[in-house]
């Protein structure tokens, strides 16, 4: 039996999800999770270090890793990479001075070899803040911004509008990050 078909066999058996979710600081990271939790999002304060909070779905936990993007703390990133199944990378639909900043850190991550293989989700967040009329605009505009159309091979990538003030695709996310680990992972030894 191959090394990776004894971790799927193992991750199997647990329906574990590991989520890793990354993004600039401000971008709604840890407010996206109290959401999903049903939890009060007025009271966010900013992530110092780390958050890991579980979210159920069906039969499956997602243990989600939820990191400070401060710059300060984005070498630490790096520490929170390896075991990952699935990542999700935040973006403030409404920080368009910071996209710059976010696209580098973005393509840096996505070049990191130790999440190869993993799924990426990246969440325009903060739509409320837009138009309805305009939502779908503003994520092709971001997306470009981001060089999205450039994503290394090796990663399973969906874009996706959402609002952590309203929900707005939240369970659509954690809909397609189940859906895309347990394809990958628990289905196919
Ligand atoms: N309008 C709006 N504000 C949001 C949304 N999500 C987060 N915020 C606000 O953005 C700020 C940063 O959120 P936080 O979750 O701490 O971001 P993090 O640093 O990525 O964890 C807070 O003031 C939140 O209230 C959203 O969907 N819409
Ligand atoms: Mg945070």
């Amino acid at each position: 039996m191959g090394l990776l078909t004894i971790i799927k066999k193992q991750k199997l058996k647990d329906k574990e999800i590991r989520v890793l979710m990354l993004g600039l600081d401000n971008s709604g990271k840890t407010t996206i999770v109290k959401k999903i939790l049903n939890e009060d999002v007025n009271e966010v304060s900013p992530t110092l270090g780390f958050n890991i909070r579980t979210v159920t779905r069906g039969q499956y936990k997602l243990n989600i890793w939820d990191i400070g993007g401060q710059k300060t703390l984005r070498p630490f990133w790096r520490n929170y990479f390896e075991k990952t199944d699935f990542m999700i990378w935040v973006v403030d639909a409404s920080a368009t001075d910071r996209l710059h900043d976010c696209r580098k850190e973005l393509q840096a991550i996505l070049n990191e070899d130790r999440l190869v293989g993993a799924g990426v989700l990246i969440w325009i967040n903060k739509l409320d803040l837009v138009d309805p009329d305009q939502r779908d605009k503003t994520v092709e505009r971001i997306s470009g911004h981001l060089d999205l159309d450039q994503i290394p091979e090796g990663h399973n990538t969906t874009i996706m509008g959402c609002s952590a003030y309203t929900g707005y695709n939240l369970d659509a996310g954690m809909d397609l990050v189940v859906k895309e680990v347990s394809e990958r992972l628990f289905l196919f030894d």
